[in-house]
């Protein structure tokens, strides 16, 4: 049977190497379409609960994956050797950047190199880790080709960018728009052929350029866009105007306006590290990526106004920041999630520790964190009348703003999670 006949008869046996927040739902995803998922992934916890079929996932309950490795549609394992029995392969490993704010291609490096051991005829790759236009051709390709095989003909590449929105109610790996673009035209169709079997919805495209292209663009216009609207708040700030108020009447224009929300700081592993990879790779053709580094340096900068938003909050009190007890309310980088990667939460902490205040923090998501090599565990809410100041950085819809307003004595609102209170302990971005 060639491939496309395989997947057509959901024959084909299909490999996700990474099973995290991508890789897990797309393995069930194709699991519940009826193939035989074979998951890999370095971490053999990691893959000992997923043959147990106790999800790690939030989006994946494990009353959805217990029953598939009952059946034996899906199975994880360590040993990168089933490669050489497997038709399709995702590669859905981090993407991070170095502290230079240059691409660590570590992870797409050492997937690629155990694929490249077991490539064999007929098999399709798809590379779903978010990365700068090139990767797939210039770096993935040519360590896929030293096995002799020739991609078009011998074996297949793809990109296909993950839109996963961990926790999204609505859109899920099933219902979200599939992009897909290959290293030649019978590559492309394979690939979406491939996510045709088990997800609603696929885009190809014309080259994998253009797929690692679409999701950089999608997350860059996220980032400057909160860019912009951080640097409409501390204008606002200075002029003494509301800048919520100005949103929320901007958004009632139909058409030709999106609303985005000032905050503490940019968080998470996308938006704040996937644009640097579209800044990086274009810098290596000569041109600079203006709009994005601005937008990097103001978003950063977010976390310094905070500080200094607490410490004129404590001077209207007559309070210094040093020797203050201040509490952190959610230290998450977002709402309602446990992921405190890159939050700004812990730059805020940093700054004002950095001033003498006295730092605790609570957060019913986030358990405990490690902050400046100690493990600080989220305290109660009896911390609330002990404060000085609060300091609203995560507005989880789990807190209760009302028995804030009661216990605290003065509040730093980041998110205008008290929106429409008036009160002089209240003080806004
Ligand atoms: N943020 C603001 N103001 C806003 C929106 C976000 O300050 O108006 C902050 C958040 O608090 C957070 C950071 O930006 O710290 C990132 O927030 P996000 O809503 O973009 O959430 P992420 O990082 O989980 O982004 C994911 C991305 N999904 C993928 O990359 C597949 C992004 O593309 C989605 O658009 C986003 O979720 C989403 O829409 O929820």
């Amino acid at each position: 049977m060639s491939l496309s006949e395989k997947i057509l008869a959901k024959k084909a046996s299909v490999g996700v190497v990474g099973l995290g927040y991508v890789g897990l739902p797309l393995a069930v995803e194709f699991a519940l379409a009826g193939f035989h998922v074979t998951g890999i992934d370095l971490n053999a916890d990691k893959v000992a609960r997923v043959n147990a079929g106790d999800s790690y996932v939030g989006d994946v309950p494990s009353s959805v994956l217990a029953p598939l490795v009952q059946q034996g549609l899906i199975k994880a394992t360590t040993d990168f050797a089933c490669l050489a029995e497997l038709d399709t392969v995702n590669i859905a490993v981090p993407t991070p950047l170095r502290k230079t704010k240059d691409p660590d291609m570590s992870y797409i490096v050492s997937a690629t190199e155990e694929i490249a051991k077991y490539i064999h005829q007929g098999m399709l790759v798809i590379l779903e880790s978010t990365t700068y236009p090139g990767t797939t051709d210039e770096l993935v390709l040519p360590m896929l080709e030293k096995s002799g095989l020739k991609v078009g003909e011998d074996f297949y590449l793809c990109f296909s960018p993950e839109r996963v929105d961990p926790g999204n109610p609505k859109f899920q790996t099933k219902n979200i728009p599939k992009v897909v673009g290959g290293k030649t035209p019978v590559c492309t169709e394979l690939g979406a052929l491939f996510y045709a079997q088990a997800l609603e919805h696929v885009v190809p495209v014309s080259s994998t350029q253009v797929a690692e292209m679409v999701k950089l663009l999608e997350n860059t216009f996220r980032m400057i866009n909160i860019g912009l609207v951080n640097e409409i708040a501390v204008m606002c700030d200075g002029m003494g105007i509301d800048v919520w108020e100005i949103i929320d009447a901007a958004a009632t224009k139909p058409f030709g306006f999106m609303p985005f929300y000032p905050g503490p700081g940019l968080g998470g592993h996308c938006i704040p590290i996937d644009p640097f990879y579209l800044s990086w790779k274009s810098k290596q053709s000569g041109i600079e990526a203006r709009f994005i580094e601005l937008a990097g340096y103001i978003n950063g900068q977010m976390p310094h106004f905070v500080a200094t938003k607490v410490q004129n909050a404590l001077n209207e009190v007559c309070k210094s920041v040093k020797g203050s007890k201040i509490v952190i309310y959610g230290v998450a980088y977002k709402r309602d999630i446990d992921d405190v990667r890159e939050s700004p939460a812990l730059d805020i902490i940093h700054l004002l520790k950095k001033r003498g205040a006295e730092i605790s923090y609570i957060d019913p998501y986030v358990h405990q964190i490690r902050f400046d090599g100690e493990i600080i565990h989220s305290s109660g809410d009896e911390a609330l009348s002990a404060a000085d100041c609060v300091v609203i950085v995560t507005d989880h819809k789990c807190f209760d703003y009302a028995a804030l307003l009661e216990k605290a004595s003065l509040i730093v609102d980041t998110r205008n999670a008290l929106k429409g209170v008036k009160s002089d302990k209240v003080f806004r971005l």
